[in-house]
């Protein structure tokens, strides 16, 4: 891969995670109806509840991995739960089971051990895969790695099979689109079959939901369908391959994949913000409209310091 292409992949991954966040955000909680009936199709952000390109708790603890990957040069659980705690700003609208973790993990509970004492036995929550790009960006050479760390990574605040499955899928879903060369026609198919072959046995429920992907490429289903077969809430089995259909239904279309993916509604700023990794990794920061970017937040740790992570993250891989 060119460098400066990996470098734009790099970038476009983290950052559009935040812009999809930040146009699922004034919308998260409504059903798909309802956003049709009051915004039509969804292109620009709203200045509405948090304001016009405010990030949620999805960017805010993906900028924890990030910074944790860069200062610790790779995955260190410790160091990263001591991020996720420093960052945590209850008004970007946290999960419970995920504030329950970080007070835990604040009273001193090792990294390893807080997550299971969620919910008892841990969050099925899509927490941990909304963060993850960062990590499906660093370890996007090295499967074996990107699964283990992923898994890790979701450990700290969800300890579920299904999150850690959930969050390995959603990295390997980034690496794929890194990998994939946007100048040529994406083998649709053939991207939901490695991403069926590296589900480990854990993840059966997976494994059938990527069956679903296999058979809604085949024709345009109508919005009803994709959320009865694929799901749009907040457990990660019914957001993560949403968010993966929602980039490949529209893998040449790099506004068009965020944009569906807020219309299907339910966790809005979490498959807008997941599907934006996606997208991100394959198009690059190259293929982010300029008039997404100018609203994006952009103080402390916004947009600039998103870039800056991302691009410290590509200097270290690129050693
Ligand atoms: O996973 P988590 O951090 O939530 C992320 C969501 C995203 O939409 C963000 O944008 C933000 O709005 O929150 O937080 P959790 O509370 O761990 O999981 C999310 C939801 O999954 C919870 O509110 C529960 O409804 C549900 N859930 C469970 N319910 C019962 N028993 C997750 N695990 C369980 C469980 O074990
Ligand atoms: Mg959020
Ligand atoms: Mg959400």
């Amino acid at each position: 891969m060119n460098p400066d292409k990996l470098k734009d992949k790099f970038i476009g991954c983290t950052l559009v995670t935040h812009v999809g966040d930040s146009l699922g955000m004034p919308v998260e909680g409504y059903d798909c109806k309802t956003i049709e009936m009051k915004y039509g199709e969804l292109r620009e952000m709203l200045d509405v509840r948090m304001g016009a390109g405010t990030y949620t708790d999805d960017t805010e603890m993906m900028i924890g991995i990030a910074e944790s990957l860069v200062q610790c040069r790779g995955f260190n659980g410790r160091d990263m739960a001591g991020r996720f705690v420093k960052l945590y700003n209850p008004e970007r609208g946290y999960g419970g089971g995920t504030v329950r973790a970080l007070s835990l993990l604040r009273e001193g509970i090792d990294w390893n051990f807080a997550g299971e004492r969620v919910f008892g036995g841990g969050s099925f929550g899509n927490g941990s895969s909304m963060r993850i790009a960062p990590i499906g960006a660093f370890y996007y050479d090295k499967p074996d790695d990107l699964r283990k760390i992923a898994c890790e990574s979701s450990n700290i605040t969800h300890a579920h099979p299904y999150c850690k499955e959930g969050a390995a899928l959603q990295a390997f879903a980034v690496a794929k689109a890194i990998n994939s060369d946007p100048s040529e026609e994406l083998d649709k198919q053939s991207f939901v079959s490695d991403m069926i072959t590296f589900v480990s046995d854990e993840g059966k429920l997976y494994k059938a939901k990527l069956q679903h992907i296999k058979e809604l490429l085949e024709y345009v289903p109508d919005k009803a369908e994709v959320i009865d077969r694929l799901g749009n809430d907040s457990s990660a089995p019914n957001s993560v391959p949403t968010a993966i259909y929602s980039f490949i239904s529209h893998s040449h279309d790099f506004e068009g994949s965020v944009s569906y993916a807020v219309s299907l509604g339910g966790d809005t700023d979490t498959i807008g913000a997941m599907t934006g990794a996606i997208s991100g990794a394959y198009h690059g920061k190259s293929g982010i409209p300029q008039r997404w970017l100018n609203v994006l937040e952009n103080g402390e740790r916004g947009r600039g310091y998103i870039e800056m992570l991302a691009e410290k993250l590509w200097e270290l891989k690129s050693l």
